[in-house]
């Protein structure tokens, strides 16, 4: 077909909404994952200041949710840290509240700095300690609360992640706000760990949800975890020490669209390099070290966080004793048949 030819024909079927495959096959259908997003690292040292301020410009109740997003370079304007994936940063300073929402976005939090803060999640206070781990599942009643200056209360800043790029791709999107601003405490303080992260269930516990009961995860207790597991002999050459968090009650991931980790990387750990279709959003827990992502060098310090691509070869060196969270869209590779893995020698 003679170049014009195709551009006429290209005219007339676009005008009743029609384009030739020919033209894009091989992007819509590449050989290998495209690079659509970036390597990225956000300092936390760079950004806290930012987030100080904000916390200056607008209180947590006129915000709703007073985050900085962290968007990945390669996608501006999409509020997405991966093409499925939304990261942000939370800070709540002391008598703040923000306010009851739910949405069918679920949500997990890490939590990065102060010890003032808790998370409501139906009915139960979680107090938040930094490294703890905690859920806000699809369509459950959430609000955020910090103590008062005088009774102890300091800023409070914890990573968001959600799977609101993935939800908006769906179509699946609803949301809804509490008709109060706090919802009412039902349950004590610890219910959910006492009754789902004790090695135990409660005795006619059921399952009936791809959800985790459990919506708590402390620190103190994943970190020993994998202190004893490196004891033990549990050093892998690709991910040092790494857990998954799991639904206690059914072996997978805390929630059904993300999976969330926590690895251990001993002092002068060399890793070697691996890549995954599931792009993965880590955050720095403890130590420093270093991080290649496809070619591209980051040095990583205490609270960053950084995105690895979809496919992109990474590998993780650690100065000091490391601790890395990390998140991604696994269980959705994994439930399709897509998840592809290749650790290289
Ligand atoms: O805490 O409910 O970062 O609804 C984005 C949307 C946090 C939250 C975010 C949200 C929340």
């Amino acid at each position: 077909m003679a170049m014009s030819q195709a551009s006429e024909f290209n005219a007339r079927i676009g005008a009743d909404h029609l384009v030739p495959l020919w033209e894009q096959l091989h992007s819509l259908v590449p050989e290998v994952p495209p690079r659509v997003c970036a390597p990225a690292l956000w300092r936390y040292e760079a950004l806290r200041p930012h987030l100080m301020e904000a916390g200056r410009l607008i209180t947590a109740e006129q915000a709703v949710r007073r985050v900085l997003v962290m968007e990945n370079p390669a996608i501006p304007g999409r509020a997405s840290i991966t093409q499925t994936l939304y990261a942000g940063l939370q800070l709540i300073l002391p008598g703040e509240v923000a306010p009851t929402h739910r949405h069918t976005q679920s949500a997990l939090r890490l939590v990065l700095e102060g010890q003032s803060a808790f998370t409501a999640v139906d009915g139960e206070r979680i107090p938040m300690q930094p490294g703890d781990f905690i859920i806000t599942p699809s369509w459950t009643w959430h609000d955020h609360g910090n103590a008062l200056q005088a009774e102890g209360g300091e800023p409070v800043v914890w990573l968001d992640g959600l799977d609101i790029p993935l939800l908006g791709f769906l179509g699946a999107q609803f949301s809804g706000n509490y008709h109060a601003k706090e919802q009412p405490v039902t349950k004590v303080v610890g219910s959910s760990l006492a009754r789902y992260g004790a090695g135990l269930l409660p005795v006619r516990h059921r399952v009936n949800s791809p959800v985790s009961p459990l919506a708590h995860y402390p620190y103190a207790r994943t970190r020993e975890a994998l202190d004893t597991m490196l004891r033990d002999g549990g050093l892998d050459d690709w991910d040092g020490v790494k857990m998954r968090y799991v639904n206690p009650a059914t072996g997978g991931p805390a929630m059904p669209s993300m999976a969330t980790f926590m690895q251990l990387l001993p002092k002068g750990f060399r890793g070697k390099t691996y890549r995954s279709t599931d792009a993965t959003v880590y955050s720095v827990v403890e130590g420093r070290g270093q991080v290649s992502i496809d070619g591209q060098r980051f040095d990583f310090s205490p609270r960053d966080t950084f995105v690895v691509p979809s496919w992109a070869p990474v590998s993780l060196c650690a100065g000091e004793d490391c601790t890395l969270f990390s998140f991604s869209d696994r269980p959705l590779h994994e439930a399709l048949g897509l998840l592809r893995e290749q650790r290289q020698d």
